[in-house]
């Protein structure tokens, strides 16, 4: 079933220099496409929108100020099952719980800075899309 995903390529990503990796490796799936890309320096009432399941957790306040250290790559990536798939290229959340192949398991190693956010439902990908892209249909 074709779907649409949004992808954050994280603060860590781009200071590290892994952002046309990781695209890469997401367009050279047969027949994805990323439909929107834009570099961005995030705010913390967006942030706080797209993390707003986890407001209240230990990790929330270091995970907000990580995310707000640098800019973010924000991708939209249209195509067959690319939610599940997105995922899977990008591997658990903790990079050493993460199988060599994986974006995390292959750049990662602590849990906060993990590469990559891909939406985890259609719910969450139409949500997440909204915020970060109020103008696409
Ligand atoms: P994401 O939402 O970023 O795609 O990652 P995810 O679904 O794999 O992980 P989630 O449970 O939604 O957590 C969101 C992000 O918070 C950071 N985190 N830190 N114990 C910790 O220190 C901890 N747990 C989670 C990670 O950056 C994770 O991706
Ligand atoms: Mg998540």
């Amino acid at each position: 079933m074709s779907q649409r995903t949004l992808v954050l390529l994280k603060p860590d990503a781009v200071r590290r220099g892994l952002i046309g990796e990781i695209i890469g490796r997401i367009e050279r799936k047969a027949d994805w496409t990323i439909t929107a890309l834009e570099l961005r320096k995030l705010d913390r009432a967006t942030l706080e929108a797209h993390y707003a399941e986890h407001v209240g957790r230990p990790f929330y306040e270091p995970l907000m100020e990580f995310m707000l250290s640098g800019p973010v790559a924000v991708l939209v990536v249209e195509g067959e099952s690319v939610i599940a798939g997105v995922r899977a290229l990008a591997g658990p959340t903790d990079p050493i719980a993460a199988a060599p192949g994986s974006i995390r398991g292959d750049f990662g190693t602590i849990v906060r800075e993990n590469l990559i956010h891909a939406s985890d439902s259609e719910e969450s990908a139409e949500r997440e899309i909204k915020i970060f892209y109020p103008g696409l249909a």
